[in-house]
C-alpha cells in the first residue's frame, strides 16, 4: 500500500470532501508500515475496502415549522463497516453536515469502536437540519419526520443509532417513540442514550466527559503526572463539555475557560456545580451562546466576543466541540501560555497542523477516537443491557467504563511506544483499532 497512491485516487474521486479526506489520510499514515509488514492484508486489499462505506442512505425529510411552513431538509446514514459487529454510531443535526462530514465520522467511529473492546461496526448519520432557536415542538415534528424514513434501515442487530452534536436525550426520546410506533418494537434497543425509565443506560449522558477524564487520567499517569490541581480550558458547552466538566470537578481539577461559537468564558476561579447545571439549560434552549453563562454568573465569569478557550493560560486543553475547532495558531497560543498535554474529545477536533506541532514541541497529545471512546462503549454497554433486559447501577457501569477506558490506553500503548519510551497515541490509537478490524475482514473472506 502507498498512502499517496491511494489519496490521490480518492481525491480524484471525491473532490472536495475534505474532512472525509483527511480522516483516511491520518489513519493510512500511522497504519502504513504496519499493513506493508502483512501481505495477506494487501491481497485481500483490505485498505481499498475499509476506506469505503458498506453503503449510504439519504432521503428528503420534509417537516412543517411553527409558522406553518413546508420545510425540507436533507438526511443521511452511512453504514461504513460491520466487520466486528452491528453498525454503531451517532445522528449530528447541523446546518453544516454533509455526506463528507458523515462519512469522516463513520470512518473514524469505525477504529474507536473496535477500540472499545465490544462488538460494534462503524456508522454515523444524521441531518443538515439546524437545531438553533427551534422551539421544542419543532424538534419532536423534525426527529419523528426522520425517523419515518430511517427506520427500515436500522435495527437491534443490524444499526444502533445514537446522539453527536445535535442530538441528545430530548431528541433521542423523539426519535425512539416515533420508531416504536412504526416497527411495533419495544424492546428499546434500537437507539441508545435512551431515557432512564425506558431502557436507557444510567451513565449513558456523562460516559463521553467520564471517560475522556479517565483516559487524561491514564495518559498524565505514564508521564508522571496527576490531574489534580490542573488547570483546564475546555471547548463547548453540549453533552460532551458537560460531563468532562463534572468529573473533572470530581477529580480535583480546576476548570478555568469555557467556549461556543460567539466566544469565550474566563473562569478564574474554576467552574462551580452550578454553572455545570446551568450548561444543560444552555443546551436545552437552542441558543447557543455561550454569553448566556457570564450573563447567569457575573461575578464568576466574564464573556469575550470572538475568542476561544485556547487563548486561556490552562494546563491541558480538551476540545469538546466540533471538528477542526483547533489550528496550528491556537496550538502555539495554549503553548506560548504554557499548556503541556490536549487530549481530543471532539471527533477529529485538531487540525493536522495542531497535531504535528503538539508531537513535535513536546505537548503530550491523544487523539479523539481513542479519548472519547467511553460514550460508544457507554453505549455498547446500554445495548447489552436491553439485550439482557436488565439495568446495571451506576456503579457498575461506572467500572465498566473505568476499565475500557484503561484498555484502550493500553492499546495506545501497545501499538504507540517510541523506541525513547513516550507514546505516539495517534500511531497507537490507528494501529490497534485497524488491526481488530483488518482480521475480522481477513476472517470472514472478500465480501
Ligand atoms: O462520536 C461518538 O462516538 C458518538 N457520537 C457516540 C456514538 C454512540 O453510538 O454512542
Amino acid at each position: 500500500m502507498k498512502v499517496t497512491k491511494i489519496m490521490a485516487d480518492l481525491q480524484a474521486k471525491y473532490p472536495g470532501e475534505s474532512e472525509y479526506l483527511q480522516a483516511v489520510q491520518e489513519v493510512l499514515e500511522s497504519i502504513e508500515e504496519v499493513y506493508n509488514e502483512h501481505p495477506e492484508f494487501e491481497q485481500a486489499k483490505i485498505v481499498e475496502r475499509m476506506v469505503e462505506p458498506d453503503r449510504i442512505f439519504t432521503f428528503r425529510v420534509t417537516w412543517v415549522d411553527d409558522s406553518g411552513q413546508v420545510r425540507t431538509n436533507l438526511g443521511y446514514r452511512v453504514q461504513f463497516n460491520s466487520a466486528i459487529g452491528p453498525y454503531k454510531g451517532g445522528l449530528r443535526f447541523h446546518r453544516k453536515v454533509t455526506p463528507s462530514m458523515l462519512k469522516f465520522l463513520g470512518f473514524e467511529q469505525t477504529f474507536k469502536n473496535a477500540l472499545t473492546t465490544l462488538p460494534m461496526g462503524g456508522a454515523k448519520g444524521g441531518s443538515d437540519f439546524d437545531p438553533v432557536g427551534k422551539s421544542d415542538a419543532e424538534i419532536m415534528r423534525f426527529c419523528q419526520a426522520f425517523m419515518l424514513e430511517l427506520w427500515n434501515c436500522i435495527g437491534p442487530d443490524q444499526d444502533v443509532p445514537a446522539g453527536d452534536v445535535g442530538v441528545g436525550g430530548r431528541e433521542i426520546g423523539y426519535l425512539d417513540g416515533m420508531y416504536r410506533k412504526l416497527a411495533r418494537e419495544y424492546n428499546t434497543g434500537v437507539l441508545t442514550g435512551k431515557g432512564q425509565t425506558w431502557g436507557g443506560s444510567i451513565l449513558r449522558p456523562e460516559a463521553t466527559g467520564y471517560g475522556a477524564l479517565y483516559f487524561t487520567q491514564h495518559l498524565l499517569h505514564k508521564a508522571g503526572k496527576d490531574i489534580k490541581g490542573k488547570k483546564l480550558a475546555i471547548s463547548g458547552f453540549g453533552n460532551v463539555a458537560w460531563g468532562a466538566c463534572k468529573k473533572a470537578v470530581q477529580l480535583g481539577a480546576k476548570v478555568i475557560a469555557l467556549s461556543g461559537p460567539d466566544g469565550m468564558i474566563n473562569i478564574p476561579d474554576g467552574i462551580t456545580p452550578e454553572m455545570i447545571d446551568y450548561m444543560l439549560v444552555m443546551r436545552a434552549s437552542n441558543r447557543d451562546k455561550i454569553e448566556d453563562m457570564a450573563v447567569k454568573f457575573p461575578d464568576k465569569a466574564s464573556f469575550v466576543a470572538g475568542k476561544k478557550a485556547w487563548s486561556a493560560p490552562c494546563d491541558i486543553a480538551l476540545p469538546c466541540a466540533f471538528q477542526n475547532e483547533l489550528s496550528e495558531d491556537d496550538a502555539k497560543e495554549l503553548k506560548a501560555n504554557g499548556c503541556w498535554c490536549c487530549c481530543e474529545v471532539s471527533n477529529m477536533g485538531c487540525q493536522p497542523a495542531a497535531i504535528h506541532f503538539f508531537q513535535s514541541n513536546g505537548v503530550l497529545f491523544a487523539p479523539g477516537k481513542a479519548v472519547n471512546a467511553g460514550g460508544v462503549a457507554t453505549s455498547g454497554l446500554e445495548m447489552t443491557q436491553n439485550a439482557s433486559h436488565i439495568s446495571w447501577s451506576a456503579q457498575e457501569v461506572d467500572d465498566k467504563l473505568h476499565f475500557i477506558m484503561q484498555s484502550i490506553h493500553e492499546q495506545c500503548v501497545k501499538y504507540g511506544t517510541r523506541p525513547d519510551g513516550s507514546v505516539d497515541y495517534v500511531k497507537g490509537a490507528n494501529i490497534a483499532g485497524f488491526m481488530k478490524v483488518a482480521h475480522a475482514m481477513l476472517e470472514q473472506g472478500i465480501i
